[in-house]
């Protein structure tokens, strides 16, 4: 389902004359306080975040999975969900495979519809958290670091199989998670988990095309629950100090126990240089994967806050891949993730507010006071004409969720895959 330009040009038409007053006032205000609208608005179009191919239908747990009709069932149904995406808010220019979930099955068509569509691919990602039909080995106890060498050479050989897949549709990077870990104590050997760990990593690398990166996402617990190999950031930085320059950690935002600052986090990897990007969610308690920004979005600013300042003092650091990971368990999928390319885009423009140089200063003389105000007077101003103005500019509706729900879009899907039709993922 592509969207004609004029249906979102009439639609952005009648609530133009009211943007255009309260984007002129929000503008007004901010070249007062010496603040560069126009390169703002510049870098809010030009972030992209890559949307995952496993998202696009109804999440679930174990206790449930309760369908929205009309899901995508095959990549090109999926490109296209995407693609509305990018239409409507004009930052989800990129997806993010999932293999085996997601194996194209005609390159070039896939490749040609994600340009029809302006989109790129971004990071791929392996699977060996369960076990595919007919494969050789089992991954129950662990793949990259199971005691048994078959496996791990199973899991390896999988993982250079996903780059090749990449290679092709032309990615520049591998995400590797691993649910590898133990359920009880005595269960591993934490020492022989972590060393099988990073030579299978290594292995891996060994096979990373030039100009790629390999991103080594954490995280504390689930599927295990007593521990798990690359349990947190530490663990992440020091493998991906062992394979190499091309190595990097990716921070998923659910990944934390509770009240983890990540923020801190975020700034001691761009510091060292070795944060390669993020799975953006939110969260309270576990791995929720709910809707960025809808339960902690103060926390999301302070993690942008340090992106800001990373982005402008850390050039060791480099670019970031941006994308969502998340499922919906009661929420539309296409408007969850509305809501979540919202969220981010809102948190990055707050933390584009924060006056970094006066923040600073404030810091050198520990005025603890002015810190605080500083940083806030950021995150209390309403950002969202900003958004908007962003999204006219790049041919975007003024309100994604509005239009969405205006052209009645679920239920021309489901007119056109019927109500049973099931995506494949989480
Ligand atoms: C693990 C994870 C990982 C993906 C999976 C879908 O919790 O965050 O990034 O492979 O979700
Ligand atoms: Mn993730």
């Amino acid at each position: 389902m592509k969207l004609q330009e004029t249906i979102i040009s009439d639609f952005n038409k009648k609530s133009s004359e009211e943007h255009q007053n309260q984007f002129d006032f929000l503008a007004n205000t901010l070249e007062k306080n010496n603040h560069k609208t126009k390169s703002i608005i510049d870098a809010l179009a030009k972030f992209q975040v890559a949307i995952p191919s496993w998202a696009l239908g109804a999440g679930g747990t174990r206790f449930g999975r309760f369908s929205f009709y009309g899901e995508p069932s095959n990549l090109t149904q999926k490109l296209d969900d995407v693609g509305l995406l990018h239409s409507l808010t004009q930052t989800a220019g990129a997806v993010s495979l999932h293999i085996p979930w997601d194996i194209p099955e005609d390159y070039n068509a896939i490749i040609e519809q994600a340009n029809s569509l302006n989109l790129k691919f971004d990071a791929v990602n392996s699977n060996t958290f369960q076990d595919q039909k007919n494969a050789k080995e089992s991954y129950k106890y662990g793949s990259l670091s199971n005691t048994s060498q078959a496996v791990r050479e199973q899991a390896i050989a999988h993982n250079q199989e996903v780059i090749k897949i990449g290679e092709k549709l032309g990615s520049k990077s591998l995400t590797v998670w691993l649910a590898d870990g133990s359920n009880f104590p005595g269960q591993n050997n934490f020492q022989t988990a972590l060393s099988n760990t990073e030579n299978s990593l290594k292995a891996i690398y060994k096979t990373l095309p030039d100009d790629w990166k390999l991103f080594i996402e954490y995280k504390p617990y689930e599927p295990n629950f007593y521990s798990t190999v690359i349990q947190d950031w530490g663990t992440s930085f020091m493998l991906a100090n062992a394979c190499g320059d091309k190595a990097y950690t990716l921070v998923d935002l659910g990944h934390h126990l509770p009240n983890t600052n990540i923020e801190q986090i975020v700034s001691t990897l761009m510091l060292k240089g070795k944060l390669g990007g993020f799975h953006f969610n939110d969260s309270k308690y576990g791995d929720d994967d709910v809707t960025v920004g809808s339960v902690k979005p103060y926390a999301l600013f302070l993690i942008f806050n340090e992106l800001v300042y990373g982005m402008q003092n850390n050039p060791q650091n480099p670019d970031l891949s941006w994308m969502i990971d998340a499922s919906h368990n009661i929420k539309d999928p296409l408007e969850d993730l509305i809501q979540s390319l919202e969220a981010i885009q809102e948190a990055y423009a707050k933390a584009l507010l924060v006056d970094q140089t006066l923040l600073k200063e404030a810091q050198s003389a520990n005025d603890v006071v002015a810190c605080q105000e500083i940083l806030q007077k950021a995150y209390r101003t309403d950002v969202r004409p900003l958004l908007a103005q962003a999204r006219l500019q790049s041919g975007g509706a003024l309100n994604p969720l509005a239009l969405y729900r205006e052209l009645q879009i679920r239920e021309t899907l489901i007119q056109e895959r019927g109500k049973h039709s099931i995506a494949s993922g989480l």
